[in-house]
């Protein structure tokens, strides 16, 4: 029998859960256009009320969530402030300028995907110059991607929405991870959304939803988002059979998470063993693991990448040298010890 593919390229590679699957066969469903139908009504409570917001809406992704959010709050000539590696920076093709005419500011991601508050506060501009766009908006990422899935605490939040807040910018936080943070830090999702105007998450990423990210802010917002969705033309029907896999991510998978975490340091301890090997963060702090390739090796990441696919283990490239692996539902302890073993293989 061909061995089984242990796919870490991401969490997003997630399939919906045995229970998704039946729950969607019997979803109840309305046209969503015309906001009637009951599931999608009902995860979009849920999900609010999880943020503690006043309303939310189910989205096709996280990209989508983002660049509506930058739409609700901003306007043409407007500027955000985010980070250089924030995924809204970088991998969602430069949405919020080429579609809401509003220029990224970005600032210098520390190690830990914060932004420093000394480098916020001097990116605000300062009002009525007509030379400068006007600073609107700030975005921060929690868990932060590219910055090793590091969580931002309550505090760090709560200090960055307070300098929003005096100078009055909205703040927008791209959750794609927001359970994954909550579960790292022993906090609510709740706790990490609250200093937020607006929030998006992702169902289909650990949470194992086929498709889906939910937006919430207050109702105007929740309001002006809607119209830009269907604008965009993210106005979808019987989006119920969908929006059932979202309820069941956000009332049983959430809690689990902790299980990828401790699979992503086991990871990282594996491959610490490996001297071609050194890891970015040697104790990553949620469920992804960078490394990159020592000289040492004169192995490239994307050969190593395309080797490791032959012993049906996937990993992601970064770049020349660095790649990551995401750990996830349908990844079992045995699956981190084929991965261990395509390493050892290949790095001996
Ligand atoms: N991230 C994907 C890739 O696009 C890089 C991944 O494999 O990690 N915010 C953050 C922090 C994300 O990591 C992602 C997806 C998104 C937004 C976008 O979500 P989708 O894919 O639903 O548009």
């Amino acid at each position: 029998m061909p061995p089984r593919i242990v796919d870490l390229r991401s969490d997003t590679v997630t399939r919906p859960t045995p229970e998704m699957l039946r729950a969607m066969a019997e979803a109840e469903v309305g046209d969503d256009v015309m906001q009637e139908d009951p599931t999608v009504n009902r995860l979009q409570e849920l999900a609010a009320d999880k943020m503690g917001k006043e309303a939310g809406l189910f989205i096709a992704s996280g990209t989508m969530g983002n660049l509506l959010a930058v739409l609700a709050h901003a306007t043409r000539g407007d500027e955000a402030i985010l980070g250089n590696l924030s995924h809204t920076f970088l991998f969602e093709g430069g949405g919020m300028a080429a579609l809401a005419g509003v220029s990224p500011y970005p600032l210098p991601n520390q190690g830990d995907g914060t932004l420093r508050l000394e480098d916020i506060r001097a990116a605000i501009r300062s009002k009525g110059d007509p030379h400068y766009p006007i600073s609107r908006l700030l975005i921060l990422e929690n868990t932060h991607n590219r910055c090793g899935g590091s969580p931002l605490s309550v505090d760090y939040t709560r200090q960055a929405g307070a300098l929003a807040r005096e100078n009055g910018l909205s703040f927008h936080i791209d959750g794609a991870r927001i359970f994954n943070a909550a579960v790292a830090m022993g906090v609510s999702a709740l706790e990490l959304a609250q200093p937020a105007d607006s929030i998006t998450f992702c169902l289909s990423k650990g949470l194992c939803a086929p498709v889906g990210s939910v937006l919430c802010g207050s109702a105007d917002f929740i309001t002006r988002a809607r119209r830009f969705r269907k604008m965009l033309g993210g106005g979808w029907r019987q989006a119920g059979v969908l929006a059932v896999a979202g309820i069941v991510a956000l009332e049983k998978m959430s809690g689990r998470l902790g299980e990828d975490h401790i699979r992503a340091k086991t990871l990282a301890k594996g491959l610490a063993e490996i001297p071609a090997l050194e890891l970015l963060y040697p104790d990553p702090p949620s469920n992804m693991v960078f490394a990159r390739i020592t000289e040492s090796s004169h192995l490239s990441a994307p050969a190593l990448v395309e080797a490791l696919e032959k012993l049906a283990v996937k990993i992601n490239v970064v770049d020349e040298h660095r790649f990551r692996l995401v750990t996830h539902y349908w990844v079992d302890d045995d699956g981190i010890t084929q991965a261990l073993d395509g390493f050892r293989t290949l790095l001996k």
